[in-house]
């Protein structure tokens, strides 16, 4: 399943020369949309909340498109929920900005000759389909996740066999697009970023592919160690801390499947979840864990139940396992799963939306929620008796 494919179609070793790694291909694709473009201005999209293997990866294509004349603002809708990506892009000085779709002074789209996408194919940004109406051209895609949609761009390097975007974007840099200098600080820290990508997506090398390391390889020639250290040991929140604790004390562990509602969450720390769950699924006998919790956003109004999987068991696929747990919408969609969400899944609560004064229905929101979630798990994880016992 996903874990043994992983090794599966690893790329057929070649002559191991590290600065002909790039293809051939691609490189003189892109080189000829940068010539082409040379005094555009062009919007980099993230997902809403972009990783460390897209934050890198575009930092990486706007230097590159510097060099072309070609200005880039990378942009996000969301939030960089995590610590390590907050402290990422603050000691890098990683040039991402959120655009907030609720204020009015964000930039505008005229000002843009093209868009491109980076460790995404559109699907998983908000700010897509405001790009699109404004009749902005997609210019380039450059992505590891598999096709999600029918995408026409002017280049398109979607490489689903690569680990991660960060490794693509190396193999520009080894290809010659920039050549990269051990004194120009910038240059530097992006190494760095790109190597934090690398390794984030891959979950530290252990997932990686040969691309992935002789990437790694050529990173570690500039990268900055104590850098990507000090990323690395960002502190968490206390009220990341307190959601870890709340899935501690709430969690119910059944035939190695360990399950943990945490209840209401501020969007700010949604990114607590997936962090609980990599925390609960390192107890003895346990192979898996579920964390989830009501998230609502900050304008109170939407709300949506957002949950994680880990798992160390290699014949479980955290895809299948949650398409399977909680099933499509009225419109065919699946809540969760898919190589863009791997291991997480996001419910939408509708109509119950809204949280108020009244505690009294938030808690029996929350119960019937949880209740609901558990019942759907339990029937996957002991098929005998789906029944949840409540106490
Ligand atoms: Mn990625």
């Amino acid at each position: 399943m996903a874990n043994n494919q992983l090794v599966a179609d690893s790329p057929k070793p070649e002559a191991g020369l590290l600065e002909r790694r790039g293809s051939e291909q691609p490189t003189r694709a892109l080189e000829r949309m940068l010539e082409a473009h040379a005094g555009d201005r062009q919007i980099i999209l993230l997902q809403d909340f972009p990783d460390p293997d897209a934050l890198s990866s575009a930092w990486t294509y706007e230097l590159i498109a510097k060099d072309y004349d070609i200005t880039c603002d990378i942009f996000y809708a969301g939030t960089l929920s995590h610590q390590e990506n907050v402290a990422l892009v603050k000691l890098t000085g990683l040039p991402a900005r959120r655009w907030n779709l609720q204020s009015n002074d964000n930039p505008d789209f005229a000002k843009y000759q093209g868009y491109v996408l980076i460790d995404n194919q559109g699907t998983t940004s908000q700010l897509t389909p405001l790009v699109k109406a404004a009749g902005v051209p997609l210019v380039l895609v450059i992505d590891h996740h598999a096709y999600q949609t029918k995408l026409e761009a002017e280049v398109l390097d979607v490489r689903p066999h690569i680990r991660a975007t960060a490794t693509i974007l190396t193999q520009y840099l080894q290809a010659g697009l920039l050549e990269l200098d051990r004194s120009n600080s910038r240059h530097v820290k992006c190494a760095t970023a790109l190597m934090h990508g690398l390794r984030s997506d891959t979950n530290h090398l252990m997932h990686a592919a040969e691309d992935d390391f002789l990437a790694a390889a050529y990173l570690s020639r500039y990268y900055d160690a104590q850098l990507l250290s000090a990323v690395l040991q960002a502190s968490r929140s206390k009220r990341v801390m307190d959601v870890i604790e709340r899935s501690l004390r709430n969690r119910k562990i059944e035939n190695s499947v360990s399950i943990a509602g945490v209840g209401y969450l501020r969007y700010e720390d949604r990114d607590a979840i997936p962090q609980a769950a990599d925390f609960l699924v390192t107890e003895e006998n346990v192979h898996t864990a579920v964390v989830y919790g009501i998230v609502h956003d900050e304008d109170e109004e939407r709300e949506v139940v957002i949950g994680s999987l880990r798992t160390s068991k290699i014949t479980l696929d955290p895809d299948e396992f949650i398409k399977e747990a909680f099933g499509q919408d009225n419109q065919g969609r699946f809540f969760g799963g898919g190589r863009s969400m791997a291991g997480g899944f996001e419910i939408p609560i509708g109509f119950l939306s809204g949280f108020y004064e009244n505690s009294d229905y938030n808690r029996l929101k929350w119960e019937v929620f949880d209740t609901q979630v558990k019942q759907k798990l339990l029937r996957l994880i002991n098929p005998e008796d789906g029944v949840l016992n409540t106490d």
